[in-house]
């Protein structure tokens, strides 16, 4: 198509076919790009990543169609640091106050900070967010849910934004539309507080004989009742705008379906940042019961069918072969994470995090290890690369693909590595740290990886959080663990690698204080 253009370009020596040619050369090298960003998804929830007891046909179908990466990260254990440097190319631990936040928090992106979506509206692109936002909104946690909220996403570069402020599980429990809550009611004004109780509504602590979902006892998810699910936070009013979590999904699905259709003529960037299969577990009916692994499982089988959908939307508006998806998770897996849910009882025998020690809020290789998928049909060859590639590179990785500059001392942290990603070259970062946390939200412990080589200081965290039955990396002792042959971390080797541990702790001082 694009030689034929260009031989009646020659041909007919018209100007404007001659702009045609170049015009579609350089959508060629502006794909659009769709980032599907899943929550708390473990390194073994998907088939295609070797689970068995599950089954995920539609990412299994995207994996065999791009690249599937065995060593990509996010850069923390917990969710808003790694969004914090998904979209700003720094890592989280070098600023303060970017642990879990609460559903009132200011956001804490500064809005002159280089992000994600600018670079791309820097390139032309439109660019927008659906689903979780969880980086703050405002410029104080003291906020008005009931008029315009801002600063939030789309101050940070984003030109739409249908988001959730925070966690399935915090209040408020409403949608924003770029500025605005959907379905605001001025006659019932929306109150939110962390700190004590507002209006009248049930709280899970008083009222558990109301609850569809239990809460675990000692993890919180007791305050206002919304649906019949105790949350973090209170709120009040807001009644019409408060979301169904078994529509949750599809709503944000039905959003992204109309963006990518609005957008099919002009290239775009789509965040879409799914909530599953993070806590409260609450599908849609039609997938309740559907994996015989519980709630926690019946969403993942939503996530996979939503994903699905996203490429049956892309092959209707015709743009997947000039499409990037992406497809990765924001951090480890959790099976309690607050609630009773059958996700222990009935896990029979899946196993989350493959062959992974650890999960979310660890550092640990479950805890930030996650699936990453790349798919490309128009360049793009399938394979497995296990090219070391972390979110955060995707800044600097498509400045270089969509020949953009970074503005000096922007998005320090964040490598090019565009020919891994492309799955051309199976060199990725040759340095990494990841961040653990904990579910104060709270940041945790940092290890470093070198060429394989993963090193975790000593230190005096609690090495199991039983509430949550995660193993946290934490220990008194230092820790080395040679992942191309351990990629369990089973036998730590610092004793009998006293230099290494030296080399590798003397690099992380010297990164952390870059
Ligand atoms: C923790 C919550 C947990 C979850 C997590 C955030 C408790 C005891 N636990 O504080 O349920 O909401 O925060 O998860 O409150 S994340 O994936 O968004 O980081
Ligand atoms: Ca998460």
């Amino acid at each position: 198509m694009i030689k034929q253009v260009f031989v009646s370009c020659l041909s007919l020596l018209t100007f404007s076919l001659c702009a045609q040619t170049s015009k579609s050369d350089s959508y060629i090298q502006k794909p659009n790009v769709i980032f599907i960003y899943a929550d708390d998804l473990g390194y073994g929830d998907l088939s295609s990543y070797g689970a068995t007891k599950i089954a995920t046909p539609y990412l299994d179908k995207l994996a065999s169609q791009g690249v599937r990466f065995t060593n990509a990260h996010s850069t923390s254990a917990t969710c808003t640091p790694s969004r914090y440097a998904l979209l700003t190319g720094e890592y989280p631990w070098r600023q303060s106050g970017t642990g879990i936040l609460p559903g009132d928090a200011a956001l804490i992106i500064p809005t002159d900070k280089m992000s994600l979506p600018k670079l791309f509206k820097q390139a032309g692109y439109k660019t927008a967010i659906v689903g979780k936002w969880h980086l703050g909104l405002g410029d104080q946690v003291a906020k008005n849910w009931n008029a315009e909220i801002k600063p939030g996403p789309n101050e940070v570069g984003f030109d739409y934004s249908f988001i959730f402020p925070a966690t399935a599980d915090r209040v408020p429990t409403v949608f924003m539309e770029n500025h605005s809550v959907v379905a605001l009611d001025l006659s019932d004004p929306i109150q939110v507080d962390y700190n004590n109780k507002v209006g009248n509504d049930p709280t899970g602590k008083e009222h558990p004989e109301l609850l569809k979902l239990k809460s675990s006892p000692g993890q919180g998810h007791e305050n206002t009742i919304v649906n019949g699910i105790g949350r973090i936070g209170y709120m009040s009013g807001g009644h019409k705008a408060r979301w169904v979590d078994e529509e949750v999904s599809t709503t944000f699905l039905a959003k992204a379906k109309s963006y990518i259709e609005e957008n099919r003529e002009n290239p775009f960037f789509l965040y879409f940042t799914l909530t599953e299969p993070h806590v409260p577990r609450m599908p849609a009916t039609m997938f309740k019961g559907k994996s015989g692994l519980g709630l926690r499982g019946d969403a993942i089988l939503q996530l996979d069918w939503t994903v699905g959908e996203i490429m049956k939307q892309l092959e209707y508006s015709g743009i997947s072969d000039n499409t990037m998806v992406i497809f990765s998770s924001d951090n480890g897996p959790v099976l309690d994470d607050g609630y009773q849910d059958e996700a222990v009882t009935q896990l029979n025998g899946h196993t989350p995090n493959g062959v992974l020690r650890g999960g979310k809020y660890s550092v640990l290789e479950a805890g930030t290890r996650i699936p990453f998928i790349l798919t490309w049909p128009k360049i793009v060859q399938p394979r497995i690369s296990s090219a070391m590639i972390s979110q955060m590179d995707l800044l600097a990785s498509f400045s270089s693909l969509l020949n953009q500059s970074i503005p000096i001392g922007e998005a320090p942290d964040s490598e090019n590595t565009l020919d891994a990603f492309l799955g051309k070259s199976d060199k990725g970062r040759s340095v990494l740290i990841e961040q653990g946390g904990n579910v104060l939200g709270l940041g945790g412990t940092l290890a470093i990886i070198k060429e394989n080589w993963k090193f975790i200081p000593a230190n005096d965290g609690i090495p199991y959080d039983k509430l949550i039955d995660i193993e946290t990396g934490n220990s008194s002792v230092p820790q080395l663990y040679n992942l191309s042959t351990d990629l369990s971390e089973n036998n730590n080797l610092a004793k009998k690698y006293p230099k290494k541990v030296k080399e590798l702790a003397a690099l992380l001082k010297k990164e952390t204080r870059k």
